[in-house]
């Protein structure tokens, strides 16, 4: 890999940002506001970028490369141009130049809107992903849905959450290219007509009833070093002319409007839903949508260095399906091999079970996808054969293993016989993929244990671990440039690339001046989070308290709940003994809300509703504070991350599959308080046990207590502060004059059951907090942990998952870019 040579000095960089404010844009410097000044910048940087995509696609057409096919219904990119100008080394000279300009890069970088075409963890996790394959010369594409509106944007108004429309191209976006010369057509709905040929073979022909049109849009994905520079393919729905053309001439006007509507209504909006099955007819078009666009695309390509010979695919293509969201392209691609390439099953079927791989991200029932077997047989008819048939063979494979177990063979069937027959999309996956990983060692092992032990006994080995990862670049270099700079001096400026070297930190962490330092950087980004919270909330926090801070998707199993509950704990030592002693904390939150989600909406009103009292309240002396900051997203997270000195990471064990906040929290020398589950264990593992605030069950003792019957309200009788606590949601102190305001989270506690054992863990998570704060009164021994934390993360760079991945999984060779 060669090393980070500017590839543009600053006053090239200068010179390049005037011309495309002049000649791109049409303005000057005098009238150029920072939107104009973000446009330009990132038309100067795109230059570099597009010279790297043409090198890279040309490399890899000359050398007829394996590649990787990431398919995902989510890539929550967030923005764009820093990352781009850290990948390209270019960062510090754009900087100057801008400078020159009289203009504030950080004020530019601020214009840019995310990039947000995910919902959390999976879609973050598909873009630090890209950035590591193009980042180790790996020849890979991601394919996903060029979705026009993303999660959406939240605002708080009296407390609730309130969705509003995200725009993020509304004026343009300057890295996506649109490829009209790869359109692709897909069928829709219609019906399949069986042909009997001369020699008694049946042929399958489906006669859709609706076309899409499905136009590419590239965003170029810039590894770190800036050779390899890879794409991210996403794809918008149109109507497709062709078909319109009939509807209208026949005077159907409002009939051709309407499937106008009906085609581009496809890649409108992403679907909000986290953790929760969509079951929308909706969602399963714009799966197979993409999943279509992108087989075509990545056939279209097969077949231009090999023609009609199939028999190199399984070389040249590994497709991962970035959960089951994707899971439509097996059949998909047996359709088009039995119907369109006129394979017989056995080959086609070999090839599919050579080419896809899959990852699992959850065990929730509720997130485990399923369609209705009457929806798939509407919208894809062919699609519904095929499925039985994969099921029909497969379950003859259950008969020679478990010969008579007809219960097994419903157990492990694709098809779900319920009162409506569904399609199991998970046991599609694991039968059509030579490969199933979990995405944290636990996760996997209850992938293994619980989820699918049948396919384990049936299949040894197919079930693996790769334990997720995350992006140093943007997760350390680029959001705390302060602690980087930092580290390069005592472990040298290649780190980005071989995290590893952090642990050359661990022999300073008993340094008192590099204590000094680091903690002097976790104190200046702390003073640039509370300006930045004070803008958004008017709340003036303390830079001298805990930042303590609970950053992800709301769910139930994540338990901000749980945080609240402690937190309204103290409040109520607080105002029993104003001397109650502890170091002043600021609770700090970011979260959204699926908008069906009920109680999850419910938490973040009583969030804010205790923040408001809480902070008015003078009683508490300024020992405590809580904020909760609207409208998470990834450029906020860039913000909040380096600020933190507590990382909360609460889940229920064997709830949270693997957490990458937890990662970049421990990154940015945050100390975990968390449970043990998902990465938290290896978390835990690489920074040792002293380092690190465990409390809670155990995946084991959750079961036992499950099993045993768990009781919410033994908990409640025996703990005249948590008793207290959640009897005090019940009034209107928190909602003057809307008594019941908050009940809801109190009943799904008691009477709900509570489900995700906030009460049984309640203790233990209040003693881990004591130790926590007894902890922070020391602070060389705070700032010792702090850096060992930042010094034991080098697992966690996502750079290692992609190597698991080539290694165990896609078996690619990386292909060097000149
Ligand atoms: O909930 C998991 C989260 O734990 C994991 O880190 C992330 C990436 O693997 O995936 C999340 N799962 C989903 O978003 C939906 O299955």
């Amino acid at each position: 890999m060669a090393g980070l040579t500017p590839s543009l000095n600053k006053a090239e960089f200068k010179a390049s940002v005037i011309r495309h404010l002049h000649s791109t844009l049409g303005t000057d410097e005098n009238k150029a506001n920072n939107h104009a000044w973000w446009k330009a910048t990132s038309a100067a940087v795109q230059e570099l970028v597009l010279e790297g995509l043409r090198k890279t696609q040309k490399t890899h057409y000359m050398n007829d490369t394996r590649a990787v096919h990431y398919l995902s219904a989510e890539f929550l990119m967030g923005r764009l141009l820093s990352n781009n100008m850290h990948n390209f080394g270019v960062f510090t000279e754009a900087e100057k130049a801008l400078k020159e300009l009289g203009v504030n890069l950080t004020d530019v970088l601020e214009e840019e809107p995310d990039m947000a075409l995910g919902n959390g963890g999976l879609g973050r996790l598909a873009a630090c992903y890209i950035d590591s394959l193009a980042t180790l010369e790996l020849p890979a594409i991601g394919y996903g849905l060029h979705y026009e509106h993303g999660l959406f944007r939240q605002e708080i108004q009296n407390g609730e959450q309130i969705e509003r429309p995200d725009s993020w191209r509304d004026y343009g976006n300057p890295w996506e290219i649109c490829r009209p010369e790869s359109i692709q057509e897909i069928p829709l709905y219609g019906y399949v007509e069986t042909k009997y040929g001369a020699n008694g073979g049946i042929q399958k022909e489906w006669h859709p009833a609706m076309i899409v049109k499905g136009v590419p849009w590239d965003i170029p994905v810039v590894g770190y070093s800036g050779n390899t520079v890879n794409v991210l393919r996403l794809w918008q729905s149109e109507a497709s002319d062709y078909f319109n053309w009939d509807v209208f001439n026949a005077g159907g006007y409002v009939d051709a409007q309407r499937e106008n509507v009906q085609a581009e209504t496809i890649s409108k909006v992403l679907y909000p839903n986290d953790e929760t099955e969509a079951g929308k007819e909706l969602r399963l078009i714009q799966q197979y949508f993409f999943c279509a666009c992108s087989l075509k695309d990545i056939i279209r390509r097969y077949k231009r260095a090999h023609g009609d010979d199939w028999s190199r695919f399984v070389d040249q293509v590994v497709i991962q399906l970035n959960d089951t969201h994707p899971a439509i392209a097996i059949p998909e691609l047996m359709r088009i091999l039995v119907d369109r390439a006129e394979l017989d099953w056995d080959s086609a079927w070999s090839i599919c079970t050579q080419v896809f791989a899959y990852t699992n991200h959850t065990l929730l029932p509720e997130a485990l996808e399923k369609w209705p077997v009457r929806m798939i047989e509407k919208i894809l008819p062919r699609h519904i054969e095929i499925i039985y048939e994969i099921n029909h063979r497969f379950l003859s494979e259950v008969e020679k293993t478990w010969p008579g177990d007809n219960a097994m063979k419903a157990k492990l069937s694709i098809i779900e016989e319920a009162d409506e027959k569904m399609v199991r999309m998970g046991n599609l996956s694991v039968i059509g993929s030579f490969a199933v990983n979990g995405v944290a060692q636990i996760h996997s092992e209850l992938v293994k244990k619980n989820l699918f032990p049948e396919f384990e006994e049936m299949w040894p080995g197919k079930l693996t671990n790769v334990t997720n990862g995350i992006t140093p670049r943007r997760w350390l270099k680029a959001c705390n440039p302060k602690l980087s700079a930092l580290i390069d001096k005592k472990v040298g400026a290649d780190w980005p690339l071989h995290l590893n070297k952090l642990t050359g930190l661990a022999k300073h962490a008993n340094n008192k001046t590099f204590q000094k330092q680091f903690m002097k950087v976790k104190q200046e980004n702390k003073i640039a989070l509370a300006q930045e919270i004070e803008a958004l909330t008017g709340i003036k926090v303390s830079t001298k308290a805990i930042f303590d801070i609970q950053i992800k998707r709301l769910h139930e199993y994540k338990r901000q709940h749980l945080n609240l509950l402690h937190i309204l704990a103290l409040y109520r030592r607080l105002l029993e003994n104003p001397d109650y002693d502890m170091h002043p904390r600021v609770f700090i939150f970011g979260a959204k809300a699926a908008p069906g989600y009920k109680l999850a909406k419910d938490i973040i009103y009583a969030i804010n509703a205790v923040a408001e009292k809480i902070n008015a309240d003078s009683r508490v002396n300024n020992k405590l504070q809580v904020v909760f900051l609207p409208n998470y997203r990834v450029s906020l997270a860039e913000k909040m991350i380096p600020a933190a000195d507590v990382s909360e990471q609460i889940s229920t064990a064997g709830k949270e599959a693997s957490g990458t906040g937890n990662m970049k929290l421990s990154l940015n020398g945050a100390l975990t308080i968390g449970t043990l589950d998902g990465a938290n264990i290896e978390i835990a593992e690489e920074v040792g046990d002293d380092n690190i605030f465990i409390f809670g069950l155990t995946v084991d003792e959750v079961a036992d207590l499950k099993a045993s019957g768990y009781n919410p309200y033994d908990y409640y009788y025996q703990n005249p502060e948590l008793k207290a606590v959640i009897d005090w949601l019940d009034t209107d102190y928190f909602t003057p004059g809307k008594p019941g305001a908050l009940s809801s989270i109190k009943h799904s506690l008691l009477d709900g059951g509570d489900p995700y054992l906030c009460l049984a863990d309640f203790a233990s998570y209040a003693d881990a907090h004591s130790r926590l704060d007894a902890a922070y009164r020391d602070q060389q021994e705070w700032a010792k942990m702090a850096i060992l934390n930042t010094a034991h993360m080098g697992k966690f760079t996502s750079d290692r998952s992609i190597q698991d991945y080539v290694e165990n999984i896609w078996k690619l060779a990386p292909c060097s870019v000149k």
